[in-house]
């Protein structure tokens, strides 16, 4: 799928709507959902134009890949919830029900979080 610059991930990361920030680096964005499903409930996204996990681990770089994965554990251990436990979770394209075609993982935590259902 072609990334949409439209996207509202495209427009918080170009300042155009606010969000609730909660870690920035060089290739990544972190901020609270908007919508929160549990007590912690962040999204982490690279600041590349990558629709999915797929498209991301095919085009991005080792550094954009690096700073991904650090940024989910360091929000995680930020945000206190790597002591319980959390979830992170991306959803993917149309079966995966991904509603906002900018990749993103979101990390739920700070509660006991049900059985994940398919
Ligand atoms: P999904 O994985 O694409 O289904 O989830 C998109 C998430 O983006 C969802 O949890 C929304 O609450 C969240 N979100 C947001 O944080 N800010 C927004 O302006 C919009 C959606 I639109």
């Amino acid at each position: 799928m072609a990334y949409d610059t439209d996207n509202i991930f495209a427009k918080i990361l170009r300042g155009e709507i606010p969000s609730k920030k909660v870690h920035e680096d060089e290739h990544t964005l972190a901020f609270h959902d908007i919508n929160p499903l549990s007590p912690t409930h962040i999204l982490v996204i690279p600041k590349g134009p990558y629709v999915s996990f797929d498209d991301f681990s095919e085009k991005a770089s080792d550094a954009e890949i690096a700073a991904f994965i650090r940024a989910v554990g360091k929000v995680a251990r930020d945000a206190g919830v790597a002591t319980d436990g959390y979830r992170i979770l991306a959803n993917i394209g149309e079966n995966g029900h991904q509603e906002v075609p900018h990749l993103h993982v979101h990390i739920f935590g700070g509660r006991k979080l049900g059985r994940m259902l398919a």
